[in-house]
């Protein structure tokens, strides 16, 4: 992964209608645990002199192994987004040679799009209002695409939010790895669910055989808020747009923005009103399409997500950590933790939520 500055020629690739080549300014972008991300600063738009200008983004290859695939594929969802709903998402900008990727020489693959001005990010959602517009904006992508025929990958990363494969890789290093003593406690605690809770999960969510169109990595930082918090600008982050089942992006928002203690605390503080808010605005953007089983299928997969997400969690510490990006040696087991946490305080309170939505 890159680390150092992007090569300028990467750039170059991209554009040339840039005032002054040697004036052009990266800065490191430290979110997302995946890609490398850089905003471009090259004096290009006259009302925003100082830049940025573009988000330069390098696709992680060990986890998108057809990162030109990727690429094709975000082009072709931001534009027909675009043509919806203009500004919904970041435009794309197409590379000199008309592809939507420059490579480097070392064959590394670079997207750009355009950056979004007077525009923020949270972490963890602090009003019911701006959990609503949140979650009704999601809501609404995978609305807008329900017509819409993927033209590249169904799956951007293989089996991703199936939970099998996570199990059967879990149960593997859980008996061979050298970190297995010091994550004892939560490993004992996943083999019980999976003897006594798993079995218990539905197969359209173990399998994703709906076949509809979602973000796949709907967490409440992949939205651009305005300034003041509570208006939703943009979605971004459209590596992982595929086929599979509408509550695996509502449990990903819930398990992200419902949850006081972020990602990287000891602990989680699981929101039921923050739920709320959650399931009024997505299931609100989508009332034509959805069921009341649909309904109780979303409930069921804010349990569903942050089991999964523990489990991705510790699968990696246990492999040495060579999936998402981390700071420390223990940062995935303390993920690992804080997710199974939340995943008992969401459970705890599955029969409140199930009455919600039912009343919805
Ligand atoms: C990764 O792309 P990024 O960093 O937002 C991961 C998600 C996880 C998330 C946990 C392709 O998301 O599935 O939910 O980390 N993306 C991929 O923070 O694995
Ligand atoms: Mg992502």
């Amino acid at each position: 992964m890159q680390k150092d500055k992007p090569p300028i020629q990467v750039f170059q690739g991209f554009i040339t209608q840039v005032p002054d080549q040697t004036k052009v300014h990266f800065s490191r972008l430290n979110s997302g645990n995946i890609n490398t991300t850089w905003l471009v600063a090259a004096g290009v738009d006259p009302l925003y002199p100082q830049g940025p200008d573009f988000v330069l983004q390098q696709i992680n290859s060990h986890v998108f192994v057809e990162p030109r695939n990727i690429a094709r594929q975000i082009r072709a969802v931001s534009n027909f987004l675009n043509d919806k709903l203009p500004g919904f998402v970041p435009l794309c900008v197409p590379a000199l040679s008309g592809k939507p990727w420059v490579e480097d020489d070392r064959g590394a693959v670079w997207k750009m799009s355009r950056y979004v001005h007077r525009t923020k990010t949270i972490n963890y959602i602090s009003s019911a209002n701006q959990a609503e517009n949140i979650a009704r904006a999601y809501g609404q992508f995978q609305y807008v695409l329900r017509d819409f025929s993927l033209p590249v990958c169904e799956s951007p990363v293989k089996d991703f939010h199936k939970l099998a494969p996570h199990l059967e890789a879990f149960q593997y290093l859980a008996l061979t790895s050298h970190r297995a003593l010091a994550a004892q406690k939560l490993i004992g605690a996943i083999s019980q669910l999976i003897h006594n809770w798993v079995p218990s999960i539905n197969a359209e969510l173990m399998q994703g055989d709906k076949n509809a169109v979602i973000h796949g990595d709907c967490k409440v930082n992949n939205v651009l808020l305005s300034l003041e918090g509570e208006h939703v600008c943009a979605i971004v982050d459209l590596d992982t747009v595929m086929l599979g089942e509408r509550g695996w992006d509502f449990g990903d928002l819930v398990r992200s923005g419902a949850n006081a203690s972020g990602e990287d605390a000891d602990n989680a503080g699981y929101s039921i009103d923050f739920f709320k808010a959650i399931a009024k605005g997505f299931a609100g953007a989508l009332q034509d399409v959805l069921s009341s089983r649909d309904k109780e299928q979303l409930v069921f997969s804010c349990q569903y997500m942050s089991f999964m997400l523990a489990v991705r969690f510790l699968v990696d510490y246990l492999n040495g950590d060579k999936y998402f990006v981390v700071q420390d040696d223990e940062q995935n087991l303390r993920r690992a933790n804080a997710q199974f946490r939340l995943f008992e305080q969401i459970r705890a309170q599955e029969p409140e939520m199930s009455g919600f939505m039912r009343a919805l």
